[in-house]
C-alpha cells in the first residue's frame, strides 16, 4: 500500500505541522542538498588566537565532506552568499563538461545571492576534492574547498580511514587574519602564495588516535595555493594505493619521502608499527628538518590486530588505459616567464608585449608565447582520439599542471607509462610528456595549479568534439 500525498499531509497535520501547504512540503522533499559558500569565522590558529575570518562552504573548514558510492549521482545546489561571484569545480572527477564549474569557460560565474545546480555521476572511485573556480587564487586561499570521496562499491580491507587536507595559510601573526594581498606581484612572479601557518584539516595540531597494528587508509589532498609538500611516514609501514584518485596496478611501498603538489592527492594504506604510548606521524620535510604534519598517538588497546601482509591493489576504475600513443596526435606546451626567467616578450590580449609591460599588467607567464587563455585551444581533438602533450618547463619554478575532465599517463623512458593522474609536477628545466584519450567531449581547462601562476598567464584549454 503506497502512501499518498494526502496521507503524508495528514501525518504532518497530526504532528502539528498543519500550517504546511502542499507546495512547501513538495519543495522540502525534492530540493537538492545545498552547498553554501559564505564568509565564516573558524578557529584556525591555536586557541589563544582569535578566530580567523575565512570564506568557506557551509561555514566549515574544510567544507562539508561529500561522500558517495561509486556510480551514485552527486546533486548539489551551490548557493553563493559570498561578496564575489563564484563557481565550484569538482577536481579530478571525469564528468559532464557543463558541470565542471570553470567560470568563463564552462559556465558563467554565479553572482552573489544566486545559485547553480550541479548534478553528475561519480563514475570513478577515489579521493577527489571540490573548490571554487573563479578568482581561484583568492577564493581557494580564503578556504573555499572540501573533500569529495567516492567509495568503492565493495568494502576495502582497512580498519578505518582518515581524510587529511593539507594547506598553508598566510596569516597575520598578531591577529591570525588572512593576509588580504591576493594579487601580490611577488607571489605571482615567483613560487606563488605560500602560507606561514601549515595545517591539516584546518589545524596545525591535528591529532588522530590510533591503535597498534591498525591498518588505516589515509586520503591526502593538497589544497594549498602553491606549497609542494614533501612528506614521509614515521611509526607506520605504508603503501601508495592511488594517485589523484586512480588506483595503482601494484601498490608502491613508501620508502623515504614523497611529493604532493597543489591539486594532487595520494591514497595510502598505513599499518601502525609504533607501540602503545608512542606517536606515529605524517612527517613534513621543510628544507632538511622534519615536522609533524599530523600526529597519530598510539593508544592502549587490548585487541590489537595482527600485522598484515602487503595490501592488494584497489579495484581499477573504468577506462584507465591509454592506448594508441604511437599514432597519437602530438602537441607541445612551452612554459616561459616568471622571475629569473628568460622571457623577453609574449602575446598579451592579442598584442606582442614586452616582459616589462607584462609586469606592469601583473602578468608573468606564457604558454607557447601567449599569456593566459586564448580563443583557439592548445589541442583540438575528436572524441576517442589519443593525444600526447610534451611539456617543456623553461622557467626556474616548478609547475603543477592540472588537466580537467580527463586523466593522463606520463610517457616515461622506453615508452613505459606512468600512473594515471590529473596533475603533474614539472620542475624547472624539465621536459615531461603526457598522453590521454580524449574520451570526454567539451572545453577542458589545462592550467598550473599554483593558482597565482594560473592567474598571471598559465592557463590554456583543450577542446574535444
Ligand atoms: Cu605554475
Amino acid at each position: 500500500m503506497s502512501q499518498t500525498r494526502r496521507d503524508v499531509l495528514r501525518m504532518g497535520a497530526s504532528l502539528g505541522f498543519g500550517a504546511l501547504v502542499p507546495g512547501t512540503l513538495l519543495a522540502a522533499t525534492s530540493a537538492p542538498i545545498s552547498l553554501v559558500a559564505s564568509v565564516a569565522k573558524v578557529q584556525l590558529a591555536p586557541p589563544d588566537y582569535p578566530k580567523t575570518e575565512i570564506w568557506g562552504f557551509d561555514e566549515q573548514m574544510p567544507g562539508t565532506e561529500i561522500r558517495v558510492k561509486q556510480g551514485d549521482r552527486i546533486v548539489r545546489r551551490f548557493v553563493n552568499e559570498l561578496p564575489q561571484a563564484s563557481s565550484v569545480h569538482w577536481h579530478g572527477l571525469r564528468i559532464d563538461n557543463a558541470m565542471d564549474g570553470v567560470s568563463g569557460l564552462t559556465q558563467d560565474a554565479v553572482p552573489p545571492g544566486e545559485a547553480f545546480d550541479y548534478e553528475f555521476a561519480a563514475t570513478d572511485a577515489g579521493t577527489y576534492w571540490y573548490h571554487a573556480h573563479n578568482r581561484s587564487m583568492e577564493q581557494v586561499a580564503r578556504g573555499l574547498y572540501g573533500a569529495l570521496i567516492v567509495e568503492e562499491t565493495e568494502p576495502v580491507d582497512v580498519d578505518r580511514e582518515e581524510v587529511l587536507i593539507l594547506d598553508d595559510w598566510l596569516l597575520n601573526p598578531e591577529t591570525a587574519q588572512l593576509d588580504p594581498e591576493f594579487e601580490a606581484p611577488h607571489d605571482r612572479s615567483h613560487a606563488g602564495r605560500r602560507g606561514n601557518y601549515i595545517a591539516t584539516n584546518g589545524s596545525a595540531e591535528t591529532k588522530l588516535p590510533v591503535k597498534a597494528n591498525e591498518r588505516l587508509r589515509l586520503r591526502l589532498i593538497n589544497a594549498a595555493n602553491a606549497r609542494i609538500f614533501l612528506l614521509g611516514l614515521s611509526g607506520f609501514d605504508g603503501w601508495v594505493m592511488a594517485y589523484d584518485g586512480m588506483p595503482l596496478e601494484v601498490p608502491e611501498k613508501v620508502e623515504g619521502d614523497f611529493l604532493l603538489a597543489p591539486g594532487q592527492r595520494v591514497d595510502l594504506f598505513v599499518d601502525v608499527t609504533a607501540e602503545v604510548g608512542e606517536v606515529a606521524h605524517l612527517v613534513r620535510f621543510d628544507d632538511e628538518t622534519g615536522a609533524s604534519q599530523a600526529a597519530f598517538p598510539v593508544e592502549a588497546t587490548e585487541s590489537s590486530t595482527p600485522r598484515r601482509t602487503s595490501p592488494v591493489s584497489l579495484p581499477a576504475n573504468p577506462n584507465m588505459s591509454v592506448p594508441g600513443t604511437q599514432s597519437a596526435k602530438r602537441f607541445e606546451l612551452k612554459m616561459e616567464g616568471g622571475a629569473m626567467g628568460s622571457l623577453r616578450s609574449a602575446t598579451l590580449d592579442g598584442e606582442k608585449t614586452s616582459f616589462r609591460k607584462m609586469v606592469a599588467a601583473n602578468q608573468f607567464w606564457s604558454f607557447n608565447g601567449v599569456v593566459g587563455m586564448t580563443d583557439a585551444p592548445l589541442a583540438e581533438l575528436s572524441s576517442g582520439e589519443t593525444a600526447r602533450v610534451k611539456i617543456h618547463n623553461d622557467t626556474v619554478f616548478p609547475h603543477a599542471m592540472h588537466l580537467h575532465g580527463m586523466h593522463f599517463r606520463e610517457i616515461l623512458e622506453n615508452d613505459e607509462m606512468g600512473p594515471l593522474r590529473d596533475t603533474i609536477l614539472v620542475f624547472g628545466d624539465e621536459t615531461r610528456e603526457i598522453a590521454f584519450v580524449a574520451n570526454n567531449p567539451g572545453k577542458w581547462l589545462f592550467h598550473c595549479h599554483m593558482l597565482a601562476h594560473a592567474a598571471s598567464g598559465m592557463a590554456t584549454w583543450i577542446n574535444v568534439t
